[in-house]
């Protein structure tokens, strides 16, 4: 499926814009925390063109038949639902009276901690603003995609997968501050060192306009509350232990505890050491995800629990969590038997072995 064939006409362009994988740093970004995540070769293809007649009309090719097509000027949060309701949060924040024409056409794993959504607009925005507000910033860009999921599609998310779609650099991991919104490339070529970093969806998607999502978040602005404070960022290990609230407690715990394990993650592979050092603080962040921000499921804690006793040097669940996919680490001559034994039975588990790849840019 072309976009000549869908519109009638060729598009102006095409844009990429990849998925993510997160090494460290989960819930981290709405509280003012660090992340570190790297971009997938998966990515989503926008092919766009302006129109004349003041509409917006969007195809998928991973959903043939169904054009979603409705007047620009009733473009409204909700309005369209769905998968296209993604594209029209982006381009309801340009101005583009005679509307727009958008074909995607993607390969992230839907629902699977991928970013899937952060693809789709980020493909969407760098194409907006090579046409039409070339002034924008890359901080602009990941603003205007994360309104879009926030303000139009209803997921409370953070800038997360939005910077790492846009910022991410092929061969690094990124290092973000998500207070002052500073960053930088760390190298990290596993392949060299004897290592790869496997992903494995289990299949069990999510939804973050769903309520676990939302709960995690509201119960981390309750914390920093209770602590006075104006992000969890600003929370220390001592100081959220003296939270009464249990839940609220752990909560804490977990975002105190995982900031701290992008800062270590970021030493280890920037100290000129050995990068299976970092295995264990991979780990340990699966544990706080499953124990204090319980976020885990059955299925991912089996992944992990398997890796690690198949040999592996550390493993966790990516994302926003309640289902999707986790990363392994392991040595690149043990990657068959660990790829089978996180398997359950029938073989149902997409893997592959995520390559820090480029971000977002132009292609035709
Ligand atoms: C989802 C959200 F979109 C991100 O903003 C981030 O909070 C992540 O979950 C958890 O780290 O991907």
């Amino acid at each position: 499926m072309t976009f000549e064939e869908v519109f009638g006409t060729a598009p102006e362009g095409v844009w990429l814009a990849p998925g993510r994988a997160n090494v460290i740093g989960e819930h981290t970004d709405y509280n003012d925390g660090y992340v570190l995540p790297i971009a997938l070769p998966h990515r989503a293809l926008a092919s766009v063109a302006r129109r004349t007649d003041g509409m917006l009309a969007v195809a998928s090719v991973q959903q043939p038949g169904a054009v979603v097509e409705l007047p620009m000027a009733e473009l409204r949060p909700g309005n369209p639902a769905g998968w296209a309701g993604y594209v029209a949060g982006v381009a309801e924040q340009f101005d583009l009276p005679g509307g727009l024409s958008v074909l995607v056409d993607g390969n992230v794993p839907s629902g699977a901690g991928l970013s899937s959504s952060a693809s789709v607009t980020c493909s969407v925005a760098l194409a907006l603003r090579d046409l039409l507000r070339p002034d924008l910033t890359p901080t602009d860009l990941v603003d205007v995609a994360r309104r879009s999921e926030n303000d139009f599609v209803g997921a409370p998310t953070g800038i997360l997968d939005q910077s790492a779609s846009l910022l991410c650099e092929a061969g690094h991991a990124l290092f973000l501050d998500t207070r002052d919104r500073s960053t930088r490339q760390v190298p990290l070529d596993l392949a060299a060192a004897g290592l790869a970093l496997l992903v494995v969806d289990t299949g069990h998607t999510h939804s973050h306009a769903d309520g676990g999502y939302g709960d995690r978040r509201r119960e981390c602005e309750q914390a920093a509350a209770a602590l006075g404070v104006p992000a969890l960022r600003d929370a220390t290990p001592g100081s959220v232990e003296t939270i009464a609230d249990d839940v609220l407690r752990r909560r804490a715990r977990h975002i105190v505890t995982d900031n701290a394990r992008v800062l270590q993650v970021v030493e280890l592979l920037t100290g000129g050491g050995d990068p299976r050092a970092i295995g264990p603080v991979l780990t340990a962040g699966h544990v706080s995800l499953r124990d204090d921000f319980e976020i885990s499921t059955p299925e991912l804690d089996a992944v992990v629990d398997t890796a690690l006793a198949a040999g592996a040097h550390g493993a966790r669940m990516v994302g926003g969590g309640f289902g999707g996919s986790a990363i392994v680490l392991v040595e690149t001559g043990d990657l068959e038997a660990v790829t089978a034994a996180v398997q359950p039975a029938g073989g149902s588990y997409r893997t592959f072995v995520a390559v820090p790849s480029t971000g977002a840019h132009r292609v035709a």
